[in-house]
């Protein structure tokens, strides 16, 4: 593999989503701000009933590098970041991370993340690699995602071993080479379709591992529809991807076919 001297990075956009998260934010927050002093967070929320967006709006008084992003109804996970993408991009931020509000992705491992960008486009902070670790998840969950990962992996012929993973950093490049119009997706099938968006774009992805931890506080919004979502999306994708591949391994063979005696 050839490695390409990319632009440094040096503006980040931090972007958190949130649902019901006041108990978690600030936490999540500080440790944002003391691992990567430099970086902005942005925090994006859907009117949480529980006032969340009134304790982010409290953390951005008193800090200007926090910054609060009121949406008006819950849309979703997907619709929350494409927000979030806009404004970075709008901005002129170099880079933009994805990181949850409930304390599973540790923003101590956010440095490791961003130096990795230096010979990526999209780092990905990985669970179902060496080095990897997934703390206290019952059996059953770590089946779903392994599974899920193992399906999307062989479906799509990716080489991405945590396609699902929602800790990640683009480069700024990278989205805009990905093409965001269209993006539909939510949940675990969001990071699926940006994965495969950025393959196909021919954009180099990174794996680095990570400690995801599940949350402690506050309740997962994460339903068996969000499952359902990833699973039929997953399997459309792949069948495009494979009659694409009989397509053109068909057309090869037409193609070299002997032309015929015309004497
Ligand atoms: N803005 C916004 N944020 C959301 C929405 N749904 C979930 N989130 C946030 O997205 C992040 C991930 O959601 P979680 O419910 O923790 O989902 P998960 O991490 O896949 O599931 P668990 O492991 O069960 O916690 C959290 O910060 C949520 O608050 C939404 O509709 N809008
Ligand atoms: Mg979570």
């Amino acid at each position: 593999m050839t490695t390409t001297q990319r632009e440094p990075v040096t503006r980040v956009a931090v972007l958190i989503p949130t649902y019901n998260e006041r108990d978690n934010l600030p936490g999540i927050v500080a440790r944002v701000r003391a691992n990567v002093p430099a970086a902005d967070v942005f925090v994006l929320d859907d009117g949480s009933p529980d006032g969340t967006g009134q304790v982010a709006d409290d953390l951005a008084s008193a800090d200007p590098q926090v910054h609060v992003v009121h949406r008006s109804a819950k849309e979703g996970l997907g619709k929350a970041y494409l927000a979030g993408f806009a404004i970075a991009l709008e901005r002129g931020y170099d880079a933009v991370v994805e990181m949850d509000a409930d304390g599973s992705h540790l923003p101590e491992q956010l440095p490791s993340l961003l130096a990795a960008l230096g010979e990526a486009d999209l780092v990905i902070g990985a669970r179902w690699v060496k080095g990897g670790e997934v703390r206290n998840w019952p059996v059953r969950r770590k089946v779903l995602s392994v599974g899920a990962n193992l399906y999307t992996k062989v479906l799509l012929g990716m080489s991405v071993n945590d396609a699902t993973a929602g800790y990640r950093v683009y480069r700024a490049s990278a989205l805009r080479a990905m093409g965001l119009q269209g993006v539909e997706s939510q949940g675990y099938c969001f990071q699926i379709d940006l994965t495969l968006r950025a393959v196909r774009a021919g954009l180099t992805v990174v794996e680095v591992p990570i400690t995801f931890v599940e949350r402690e506080v506050g309740v997962s919004k994460m339903g068996q529809d969000i499952v359902r979502e990833a699973l039929t999306s997953v399997t459309r994708w792949g069948v495009e991807h494979r009659v694409g591949q009989l397509r053109s391994v068909a057309g090869r063979v037409r193609g070299s076919e002997p032309v015929g005696d015309r004497s």
